[in-house]
């Protein structure tokens, strides 16, 4: 980087998100966050992460994790994530977020704020709550952690993540009234029609890597015919016409992924399937998507894995230079001795 984009980072505003190398992202993950951060990183000074240490809050299999990370690097490239434009790198090769989280569980965080954060209740409830990982309801502190290190002043999540970036700014406040000026107090950034990408086989629930059924979600690497028929038998609501209503969620959720895909207007795409039913769209849907995905798994597939190592350590070194600027403001601040 030339000093004139260091001297003009100086003035723009901070962005920072990140993915759970979690499983295989999905359509979700892209219209509800990525997509977003691709159109964001032309105005901000942009990090984006990937979360491996959030991943280790439910059971993962360290071969395949390792193989998801990157693949998770890879996916951020191809769908738009200029390496020269923003910072990407795996969190666990920074230490300060961990540390960061440690001293936010003891001097900011309350055991009242936690008990609120529905979705420890959403995860543990899939299995037997008793035997969730303290790490997964510990989960939001260091998500705020992430956040705050890099004194963000917009996170761009989906819906779901809104209660854990509330969670972030309540945080920086209090750390900052006990500790003096130290955080910037981060705002969510919502998308539109992507805000909330609902599971095919159930419009109530959000679509996720870790749903039961792999009706649930469109993953990136899908091939065409996997895409056609989950697609085909995604859950639609009664009638026959194409016409976009809160009062109709399974095809609401359709029109949101058609638009967003294929940048037709909703009213366009209405105007498109006007009598002809659920089919003809189902079907076009499929096409659309398909598109989409082809160019993106060829993008992928022109990524070696040590050209993204390559991207990956240049990308960890500027964060640790970061972070630990950070990190040791927070301990002298906090009585340690530096
Ligand atoms: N269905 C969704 N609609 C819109 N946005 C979504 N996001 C996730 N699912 C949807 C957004 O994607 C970003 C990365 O999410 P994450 O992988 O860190 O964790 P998550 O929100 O817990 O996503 P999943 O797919 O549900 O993963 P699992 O099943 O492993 O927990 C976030 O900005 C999120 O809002």
């Amino acid at each position: 980087m030339n000093d004139l984009i260091v001297k003009l980072l100086e003035f723009m505003k901070k962005t920072f998100s990140g993915v759970q190398p979690s499983g295989e992202l999905h359509l979700g993950n892209y219209l509800g966050a990525i997509k977003n951060w691709v159109s964001m990183q032309d105005e901000y000074d942009a990090t984006f992460c990937i979360v491996d240490l959030h991943a280790i809050t439910v059971p993962q299999d360290p071969k395949e994790l390792r193989r998801r990370i990157l693949d998770v690097a890879k996916a951020y490239i191809a769908l738009g994530i200029d390496p020269e434009k923003s910072n990407i790198f795996v969190q666990s090769d920074v230490n300060a977020h961990t540390e960061l989280c440690w001293i936010l569980n003891c001097v900011a965080a309350r055991m009242g704020d936690m008990e609120k954060m529905t979705q420890f209740k959403d995860k543990s409830a899939k299995g037997d709550a008793q035997r969730a990982s303290v790490g997964l309801f510990d989960y939001p502190v260091l998500m705020a952690a992430d956040i705050l290190l890099y004194d963000t002043d917009v996170v761009p999540v989906g819906e779901d993540q809104v209660q854990h970036v509330e969670l972030a700014r309540t945080l920086a406040r209090r750390f900052n009234k006990k500790f003096g000026d130290t955080f910037i107090v981060p705002q969510p950034e919502l998308t539109t029609e992507g805000k909330r990408i609902m599971g095919l086989d159930d419009p109530t629930k959000k679509m996720s890597k870790s749903a039961v059924s792999k009706y649930n979600y469109i993953t990136l690497m899908d091939e065409p015919d996997v895409v056609r028929k989950k697609i085909r038998k995604a859950v639609t609501d009664s009638g026959s016409d194409v016409t976009y209503s809160d009062e109709r969620p399974a095809l609401q959720n359709l029109l949101n992924i058609y638009t967003l895909l294929s940048k037709k207007s909703i009213k366009e795409i209405e105007l498109m399937y006007d009598g002809r039913g659920f089919g003809d769209f189902k079907n076009d849907l499929a096409e659309v998507i398909i598109e989409f995905l082809t160019s993106f798994q060829q993008r992928v597939n022109d990524i070696s894995d040590e050209e993204v190592k390559r991207i990956l350590k240049s990308g960890a070194k500027k964060a640790n230079e970061q972070a630990t600027q950070k990190i040791q403001e927070v301990k002298e601040k906090i009585g340690f001795v530096m």
